[in-house]
C-alpha cells in the first residue's frame, strides 16, 4: 500500500533538577510525592532531536532511538500514543477536512547528542521530544502545560522539558493525575548571568534505573517520608522565591542541600543505592571549599541518578569555576575523556 507520509520535527532540551524528583505516589500514571524544580540546559549542547511520521501505509507503530529500533510496547509509550491521538480524532471530528492520522501508524525517529541513561535526563529530552513532535504533527494547539501531562505519563521529569528556564512540576493531588504538570516560573532571559557546566564524570548507563530507585526508596527509606512531607514543600517555596529575585546565594544553596538530601535518601534505602562515585565528591569538595576561601556560594553543584556533576555559577564568576575544573579535573583517575570531552560549558 502506498500513502502519503506526513512528517513534523522538534528539538527538546534537558533539564536538570535543583529540587529533586524521587518517589511515585502512582507508577502508572507517574505522579510524584513531591513537586520539583529544574533548569533546562541550552540546546546547543544537550538535546534529542526527533521526527515523527504517519502515514496509511505504515503497518506498526515504530521507534528507532540513536539508530536502533526499540519496542514501542511499553505502557508509557503508549500512554503517549493514546492521549496524543485522542486529541486529534477530536480536532478530526470537528474538521472533517483533516487526514485521518489519528488512525494511522506512526514512525519516531529520535536522537541524543548526548549518552544515554547515564544520568544526565535522557528520558527527560527523549519523551517532551516524543511528544511535542506528535504534536506538531497532529496539529494539536495544546499548550505546553497541557502537554506536560502527557511528556510525564513518558518520564516524569520529561514534563518539565517543555519548558525553557526555570521549571516547576507541580505535584498535584487530583487521582487521576489531571493537575500534577509542569509551569514555568521564570525565563531563561530574566536571568541572563546564570550559567551552567556538565561534567561528564561517567557516559556509561547507571545501574540502577531512576524507575526502580525511586521505588526501593518509596518502599524502604524513613528519611524520604520526611522530605517529601516536611522539607520539600517549604524548599519548594524558598526555591521558587529565590528565582523570581535573582538571588543566587539562596538559589545555590538549596541547589547544593537538595541534591545532597537526595542521595541521602538514596543511600538510607534498602538496598543502598549510590549514583556518586569518588569523582562525584572531589567535585563536592572542590566548590564547597572555593565557597569558603571566597565566604559566599561562588558555583553550586547538583547530582542526578549518575555520577556526572552539574554546576550552576554566575558568569561573572565563569573564569573561577572553570578554571579550577579544568586545573584539577583531568588529572583525577576515572575521569572519563571519550564521549564528550573532559567538561561541556552549557549555557543556561
Ligand atoms: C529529577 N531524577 O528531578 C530526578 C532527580 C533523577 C534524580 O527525574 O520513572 O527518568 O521516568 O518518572 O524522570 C529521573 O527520573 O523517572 C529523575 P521516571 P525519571 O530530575
Amino acid at each position: 500500500m502506498t500513502g502519503k507520509v506526513y512528517s513534523a520535527s522538534t528539538t527538546a532540551p534537558v533539564n536538570i533538577a535543583t529540587l529533586k524528583y524521587w518517589g511515585k505516589r502512582d507508577t502508572k500514571l507517574n505522579l510524584p510525592t513531591n513537586s520539583s524544580i529544574s533548569v533546562t540546559l541550552s540546546q546547543d549542547d544537550l538535546r534529542t532531536f526527533t521526527t515523527a511520521s504517519a502515514s496509511e501505509s505504515f503497518e506498526s507503530d515504530r521507534l528507532w532511538l540513536n539508530g536502533k529500533e526499540e519496542s514501542v510496547q511499553g505502557n508509557r509509550i503508549q500512554a503517549c500514543f493514546t492521549e496524543l491521538r485522542a486529541m486529534r480524532k477530536v480536532l478530526e471530528d470537528t474538521n472533517p477536512e483533516l487526514p485521518v492520522l489519528s488512525r494511522y501508524h506512526l514512525h519516531i525517529v529520535s536522537e541524543n547528542n548526548f549518552p544515554t541513561a547515564a544520568g544526565l535526563a535522557s528520558s527527560a529530552a527523549g519523551f517532551a521530544a516524543l511528544v511535542r513532535a506528535i504534536a506538531n504533527l497532529f496539529e494539536l494547539p495544546h499548550s505546553p502545560e497541557e502537554l506536560s501531562r502527557i511528556a510525564r505519563q513518558g518520564s516524569g521529569s520529561a514534563c518539565r522539558s517543555l519548558f525553557g528556564g526555570y521549571v516547576a512540576w507541580e505535584m498535584g493531588h487530583e487521582a487521576d493525575g489531571s493537575d500534577s504538570r509542569a509551569v514555568q516560573i521564570a525565563t531563561q532571559e530574566m536571568w541572563p548571568d546564570m550559567k551552567g557546566a556538565i561534567l561528564v564524570i561517567s557516559a556509561s548507563k547507571k545501574e540502577t534505573s531512576s524507575t526502580v530507585g525511586m521505588q526501593t526508596t518509596v518502599n524502604t527509606s524513613s528519611l524520604f517520608k520526611y522530605r517529601a512531607e516536611v522539607v520539600v514543600p517549604q524548599r519548594f517555596k524558598e526555591m521558587s522565591a529565590a528565582i523570581l529575585a535573582k538571588d543566587f546565594e539562596t538559589f545555590g544553596k538549596l541547589t547544593m542541600i537538595d541534591s545532597n538530601q537526595f542521595h541521602a535518601v538514596c543511600m538510607d534505602s534498602s538496598p543502598p543505592i549510590f549514583y556518586m562515585n569518588d569523582t562525584s565528591r572531589l567535585v563536592v569538595g572542590l566548590i564547597e571549599t572555593v565557597n569558603k576561601i571566597y565566604g559566599r556560594v561562588v558555583a553550586a553543584y547538583t547530582f542526578d541518578a549518575g555520577p556526572n556533576a552539574v554546576l550552576y555559577y554566575l558568569e561573572k564568576d565563569g573564569p573561577i569555576v572553570l578554571g579550577l575544573l579544568k586545573a584539577v579535573i583531568p588529572e583525577v583517575d576515572g575521569w572519563d575523556k571519550k564521549p564528550s570531552t573532559a567538561s561541556i560549558a552549557a549555557t543556561v
